[in-house]
């Protein structure tokens, strides 16, 4: 890893975001790829901070820093992570299952869907189902959900279904994602699609609403 990657990592462990958006405005003027410093640095860092919080060596507080820092830093890369000025697929209704307050991986899927071409309505975290159902109404033709705890996956269940008796669910495709769900849980659900990262949710969605 090089210093600068490296750099980046430590400090989004550490929360410091003025310095992470620093370090990743530098690396990218550097010429380093927007992927390897997401992949690298970021995601990288977060999955530390979880080592950390399991080990007791970190708790909510810094969880919440590091996340914050993580936050900006992908306001900086965002521009470069993503196809810009492309015509809109299909619209995509995105959200964090009620119960569950993690942003980042939605955050990152939606950007990447935007990105691609799908136009992104993000109903943002601890949403319940009948905002998903209110958002196929408003016109949304995709519904992403995304639970990041044991927890709180069971609440899918409960938007397919809310879908399902809305008498909404033939014409709406509902993907998944988040470490700890899975294809066999997707099954399970009655959802049409898993992705298990931010790229493989693009190509599931486009397959998913029959685009190129
Ligand atoms: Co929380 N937390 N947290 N946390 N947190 C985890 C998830 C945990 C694994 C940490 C650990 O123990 N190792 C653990 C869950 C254990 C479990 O249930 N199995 C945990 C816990 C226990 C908790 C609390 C219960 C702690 C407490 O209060 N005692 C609490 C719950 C609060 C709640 O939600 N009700 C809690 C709180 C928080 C903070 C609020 C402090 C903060 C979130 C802040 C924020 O999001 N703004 C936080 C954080 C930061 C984490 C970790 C450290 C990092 C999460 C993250 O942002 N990762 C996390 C540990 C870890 O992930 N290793 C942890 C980076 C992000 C890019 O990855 O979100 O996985 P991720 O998204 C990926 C994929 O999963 C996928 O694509 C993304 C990009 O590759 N993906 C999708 C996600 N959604 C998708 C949707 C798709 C497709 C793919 O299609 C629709």
């Amino acid at each position: 890893m090089s210093p600068i990657i490296e750099a980046i990592r430590e400090a989004v462990i550490q929360g410091q975001a003025a310095v992470v958006v620093e370090k990743v405005q530098q690396a990218l003027d550097a010429g380093e790829s927007a992927e390897i410093i997401l992949h690298q640095g970021l995601i990288s860092a977060m999955q530390r901070v979880g080592e950390l919080f399991e080990e007791g060596i970190a708790f909510v507080p810094e969880m919440l820093i590091a996340a914050r820092a993580m936050d900006k830093a992908l306001n900086v890369l965002k521009p470069h992570l993503v196809e810009q000025g492309v015509k809109p697929v299909a619209k995509v209704a995105i959200g964090t299952v009620k119960g569950d307050l993690h942003d980042i991986g939605k955050k990152l899927v939606a950007m990447m869907l935007e990105g691609s071409g799908f136009e992104i309505m993000d109903l943002g975290i601890d949403v319940p189902p009948d905002r998903f159902v209110d958002a196929v109404r408003e016109g949304a033709q995709v519904v992403a959900l995304s639970a990041l705890l044991t927890t709180t996956m069971p609440n899918m269940k409960n938007v397919v279904e809310a879908i399902q008796q809305a008498g909404l669910r033939e014409s709406t495709r509902i993907i998944i994602g988040g470490a700890p769900v899975n294809q066999a849980y997707a099954d399970h659900i009655g959802a049409d699609g898993y992705a298990p990262d931010a790229s493989s949710a693009v190509r599931k969605v486009r397959e998913l609403v029959g685009a190129q």
